[in-house]
């Protein structure tokens, strides 16, 4: 596996003003769930809220890598990466606290709801792993209307030994889906710790089993997640395929509001402290002199007026009405995502997806052992060299041909309705109008012999 620099590091390709909003994104994000914190035990938070103190760097630094057009779906502790997509402030305060003004209306009270026509964003499944497939399955869909778009989400230590995990990655990984996949390592889920319940020391080398690079960063420093990230969703843009990534970090709270998080050695909260993702970015930015104390208290007092105003709206907005629950329950024509997806034929077809509608065989994957360097002297005959154990796979973009098949035509294997389906169809049907005649000409010459 790749690892990056523990050292905080420095990316040139980054302004200023960027490096000032990586900033603006982790302190909101961290004063926003503050704020709801409080909130909770007011009792103005209807449903579960679950803290994502200390890993700040890898909701910012990863979405930051994002541009506009791209996708993403977030998990429950990744309220950071709704913001730095668009989501305001006050549709997190007023839909954790069920309120009519919310983007589903005071339905839900936790996370669940998404914005499929600005932001991008695919609503959060509670099922740990199955947005993976979900996810591979909208860059799949971008890939085929040609909008060379990529899509992300995350997955917990414990979320990526669920089945959809596995099986949601293989499915990116053959169908070279244009996805990036976070791994937050937070050394816990729920009570248990990460080593009781994967045997391995880095989470990325699951990878492995797929095919796909997986690289390991530090979770705490935002500019190597960011410079991690940028790098997978390059990677991704340019047609090679998933990534997964494997950000270090720690969960500075218990699960949910209700979890003291007493299992947590304190040792352990005290070496995390240490490693505060937000005071260290903000020594990097007194290090490299990207900002200065007026400046930072410029930053903190915008997040403040911000905060302030969106907190004053939610905790002002009504409750939804009585009559509201037993609405949109069922669909009953109320229901317009459909209408939306429902897109005129001309702009699907042909697919302007860069993936040919044709399977090429070229290799029948037999063991083939290393050819030996030379001859050992005095060797025993038909000696045959145990295989030296295989380097970490290297994604199988195009496969080595198998010498008697190099000459082989590529196996057609027709699906969708592309340019060469098209013609294959044609193809099918001359081929079976010929038959069709042939056969009446046969029935006719029986005929003649009876
Ligand atoms: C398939 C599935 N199994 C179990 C759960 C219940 N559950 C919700 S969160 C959670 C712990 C997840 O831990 P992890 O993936 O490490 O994420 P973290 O909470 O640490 O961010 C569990 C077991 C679930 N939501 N989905
Ligand atoms: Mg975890």
């Amino acid at each position: 596996m790749e690892r990056s620099s523990n050292e905080m590091q420095t990316n040139a390709k980054l302004t200023r003003e960027q490096h000032l909003e990586l900033y603006y994104y982790m302190q909101l994000n961290r004063q926003l769930e503050e704020r709801m914190t409080r909130l909770f035990r007011q009792n103005k938070i209807v449903g579960g809220l679950y803290a994502s103190l200390g890993q700040e760097a890898v909701s910012i630094g990863t979405a930051y890598a994002l541009e506009p057009r791209d996708w993403l779906a977030p998990m429950i502790r990744n309220i950071g990466s709704l913001l730095v997509k668009g989501v305001k402030p006050r549709d997190i305060f007023t839909q954790h606290m069920a309120r009519y003004t919310a983007p589903t209306h005071g339905k839900d009270g936790t996370s669940h709801f998404g914005d499929l026509k600005v932001c991008h964003v695919v609503s959060p499944i509670s099922m740990l792993g199955d947005l993976i497939p979900v996810m591979t399955g909208v860059a799949m869909a971008g890939r085929y209307l040609g909008q060379k778009i990529v899509s992300m989400t995350w997955i917990g230590d414990g979320g990526s030994s669920t089945g959809a995990f596995h099986e949601g990655l293989n499915f990116a990984a053959t169908q070279r889906a244009p996805f990036v996949l976070v791994l937050e390592n937070n050394q816990w889920a729920y009570s248990t710790p990460v080593a009781r319940q994967a045997a391995m020391k880095d989470l990325a080398d699951r990878a492995l089993a797929y095919g796909i690079p997986g690289h390991v960063v530090d979770g705490n420093d935002v500019m190597a997640v960011y410079t991690a990230a940028k790098s997978a969703v390059n990677e991704c843009r340019a047609g090679r395929g998933p990534v997964l990534i494997e950000a270090k970090t720690m969960r500075m709270k218990g699960h949910a509001q209700h979890d003291a998080a007493e299992y947590v050695p304190p040792a352990m909260f005290e070496y995390w402290k240490t490693r505060d993702p937000i005071a260290r970015y903000e020594a990097y930015l007194t290090e490299h002199k990207l900002w200065d104390a007026a400046k930072k208290s410029e930053i903190d007092a915008r997040i403040e007026r911000e905060l302030d105003v969106d907190q004053k709206f939610a905790e002002e907005s009504p409750m939804p009405p009585p009559e509201l629950a037993e609405q949109g329950v069922y669909c009953e024509g109320c229901h317009t995502v459909e209408a939306d997806w429902r897109r005129p034929k001309q702009e699907l077809l042909p697919p302007a997806s860069s993936v040919e509608a044709v399977w090429k065989v070229t290799d029948f994957g037999a063991f083939v052992p290393p050819a030996p360097a030379s001859k050992p002297a005095g060797g025993a005959a038909g000696h045959v060299e145990k295989p030296v154990a295989k380097p970490a796979p290297t994604p199988v973009a195009a496969p080595s041909a198998t010498p008697e098949l190099a000459e082989e035509q590529p196996l057609r294997v027709p699906f969708g309705r592309g340019p060469k389906d098209r013609a294959f169809e044609r193809e099918r049907l001359e081929k079976q109008e010929k038959r069709g005649k042939s056969f009446v000409k046969h029935r006719r010459d029986k005929k003649g012999k009876h």
